[in-house]
């Protein structure tokens, strides 16, 4: 057995008067109470720093850019790391990222793993943006993840940490099968994620359960079909007047949900994780090296789709 003790951090609705240095707070109490339950790993939230500002729409780009973190540890966050090392408690954190790349400015919706010292061991920069680059204007809110990020440039990888495979992704990503299976190629033991889930879909009527179970559905059937541990937490409840889903949940390589939050506040999520546990689907139901056919995938990585989109972006 390979036991690691995780949490879930869940974190309710960040307003947008929420100074950074009050949001560390909150994400310190939980840290401290992740160590106090004995978590060696706390797994806190896609942009966890701010409210989730891609549902504003900002004509001038510095009010966009106000929300992004140009270093991290930064002023704000450096706590974090010292508590982490002070703790021994790894943690995963998701924040809006702005960096200068070949004379040019980037902006990444990020997320970071560190080790139980608190040192940074793995970074991954989210690749399927979802919603749409142009102002909505009949829509109760926006979703401009097309306009204020760039596609991630890191792909999906897994680190060796904390006595296993480490994968990371970032709330739509787990949507996609093609996420997980390139994690689980990679031998990904448990993947870490964070989700900022509107309650309600802009683009037309969709009972809210089905939103629950939508996200349920992705990240037991990722965990099942790779044999991986999955770690999801939200940023959840009312934020800026606008609900977010919570549910933040572990779910076992058997696609089973072994911890689920209870409300839509902070919350910890935690379960003791044996990384050996999907061993038996790895080497039967989804031994990759013996089933898989990958001569009838091509279509898959040969086009983003063969039938040309239908959305109406502005
Ligand atoms: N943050 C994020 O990726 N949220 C999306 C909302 C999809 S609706 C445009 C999600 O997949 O949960």
């Amino acid at each position: 057995m390979r036991v690691l003790r995780v949490a879930a951090a869940q974190v309710g609705g960040i307003q947008s008067t929420e100074r950074r240095e009050q949001v560390v707070e909150r994400l310190l109490a939980l840290l401290e109470q992740a160590a106090a339950d004995h978590c060696r790993l706390v797994v806190f939230p896609e942009l966890t720093l701010t409210t989730f500002f891609p549902r504003t729409f900002y004509g001038d780009q510095a009010d966009v850019d106000a929300w992004f973190e140009t270093a991290v540890p930064g002023p704000e966050t450096a706590p974090l790391f010292v508590a982490a090392r002070r703790l021994g408690v790894a943690f995963h954190l998701g924040y809006a990222e702005l960096v200068r790349q070949e004379g040019r400015v980037r902006r990444y919706n990020t997320a970071i793993l560190t080790d139980e010292t608190g040192a940074i061991v793995g970074k991954y920069r989210k690749i399927h943006l979802p919603g749409h680059a142009r102002r909505l204007p009949d829509a109760p809110f926006q979703h401009l993840e097309k306009r204020y990020f760039d596609v991630g440039d890191l792909g999906f990888r897994v680190w060796e940490a904390l006595g296993g495979t480490m994968g990371m992704c970032i709330c739509n990503d787990r949507r996609w099968p093609e996420t997980w299976r390139v994690l689980g190629l990679q031998g990904a033991e448990m993947v870490v994620l964070g989700y900022n889930t509107p309650e309600e879909n802009i683009h037309y009527r969709e009972p809210p359960h089905l939103r629950m179970f939508s996200h349920r559905l992705s990240i037991q059937a990722g965990a099942y079909q790779n044999a991986t541990w999955v770690v999801a937490a939200a940023k959840s409840g009312l934020e800026d007047g606008h609900r977010l889903i919570a549910g933040s949940a572990i779910v076992s390589p058997t696609g089973e949900i072994v911890a689920e939050a209870s409300t839509e506040g902070d919350e910890l999520v935690i379960h003791d994780c044996d990384l050996d546990f999907g061993a038996d689907l790895r080497r039967t139901m989804f031994d990759f090296a013996r089933h898989r056919r990958p001569e009838h995938y091509g279509l898959i990585t040969s086009a983003a789709s063969y039938r040309p989109s239908t959305f109406q972006d502005g």
